[in-house]
């Protein structure tokens, strides 16, 4: 396969990288140093670096301002040395013992305080590292069980949290990342709609957009192209996490198409259709390794699901178009659906 990436750019989290943790055994693949990760990006052909706050200045609680930007800088320096750039800086609130129950909508008044202050740390990281994204995935902020927060109060200090951050930097943007459940079993912003309708109620709704993840759309039991059209609708699609998952389970992050390649190929078309490539954003993967899969520094994953996906952009862009209108206009769907599936076969 050749490195011309089609026009598009790339980007994946340093957590893609061998974080071989498994739940229910033994770790799989040994944990590697940053700086090792950082290694494979243009190897791969990848770009774009996407960030949590924590990746781009470990153990960032406790540092001053001052401190905060230094580290931030530093890491700048290090992306520019090996030619790459950050796509965005997400606040990882999940890792500290305080967001146990999630920050932003905790019901202690202190852990929402610190949450707050979080998300403007992570603003103050975006712009040192030269990107005005951040992204929002609210991972703990929802319920086990209904009766332990106020719903209605979540959702509202949600939109408190979006003003925040629109207030305290005048150029940042937001992309909410919506996800229905896990590690909550209900969690708030389930789905784009639901991210939009925020950026609606927001103080400023251009800064604020969406990030949809494949697997995402597929736990809330919907087509991740319709997703991703209608955020691309609203002019609102900020970035992807494309990835793959096997019906309703754990949260899988599968390879891009190794699921379901014609979901695969539909998200691939629906980006094609509304020129995503010349906004320059990133095609973010967010794909883990197998959890059996061993290896000192595992990549395969990475590069197969890039692989799959510029296979894609060629499918689609060279379907024939005059037959996809003509079976349009005589309403034959049947014969279009081979027409698709023939041509994705190549046969
Ligand atoms: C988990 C999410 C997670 C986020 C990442 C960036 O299900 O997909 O990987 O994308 O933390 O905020
Ligand atoms: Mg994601």
């Amino acid at each position: 396969m050749s490195n011309d990436n089609k026009g598009y750019r790339f980007s994946f989290g340093p957590w893609n990288i061998n974080e071989g943790n498994d739940p229910f055994g033994p770790t799989v693949r040994p944990t590697l140093p940053f700086a090792k990760k950082l290694g494979s990006y243009k190897a791969l052909g990848f770009e774009g670096v996407q960030f949590h706050d924590d990746d781009a200045v470990p153990e960032l609680e406790g540092l001053s301002p001052e401190q905060l930007q230094t580290k931030a800088a530093e890491m700048k320096s290090v992306l520019d040395g090996e030619g790459l750039v950050c796509e965005f800086i997400a606040p990882r609130l999940w890792e500290d013992e305080r967001g146990i129950d999630g920050g932003f909508t905790a019901n202690d008044p202190k852990v929402r305080a610190w949450a707050f202050d979080r998300a403007k740390k992570c603003a103050d990281i975006a712009r040192a590292m030269d990107t005005k994204m951040i992204v929002l995935w609210l991972a703990r902020e929802g319920t086990y069980i209904r009766e332990a927060k106020d719903a209605i109060v979540a959702n509202q200090r949600l939109l408190e949290l979006v003003n925040t951050i629109l207030d305290y930097d005048s150029e940042i943007e937001i992309a909410i990342e919506p996800k229905p459940n896990e590690p909550m079993d209900h969690a708030y912003i389930p789905t784009i709609g639901h991210a939009l309708a925020l950026s609606g109620m927001s103080s400023d709704p251009k800064r604020v957009g969406g990030l949809i993840e494949t697997a995402h759309a597929v736990l809330a039991g919907l087509d991740p192209s319709d997703e991703m059209a209608f955020a691309l609708a609203a002019g609102k699609l900020l970035s992807v996490h494309l990835n793959d998952q096997n019906g309703l389970k754990f949260d899988q992050d599968k390879s891009f198409g190794a699921a379901n390649l014609r979901a695969a190929y539909n998200q691939v078309r629906v980006l094609e259709a509304a020129n995503y490539a010349d906004t320059k954003r990133f095609i973010g993967l967010d794909i883990k390794a197998m959890r059996t899969q061993k290896g000192d520094c595992v990549t395969a994953h990475l590069e197969n699901s890039k692989n799959i996906f510029l296979a894609l952009v060629d499918k689609v862009r060279s379907f024939d178009k005059n037959l996809e209108k003509q079976l349009i206009d005589a309403r034959d769907y049947e014969a279009l659906e081979m027409a698709v599936i023939s041509h994705i076969l190549g046969v």
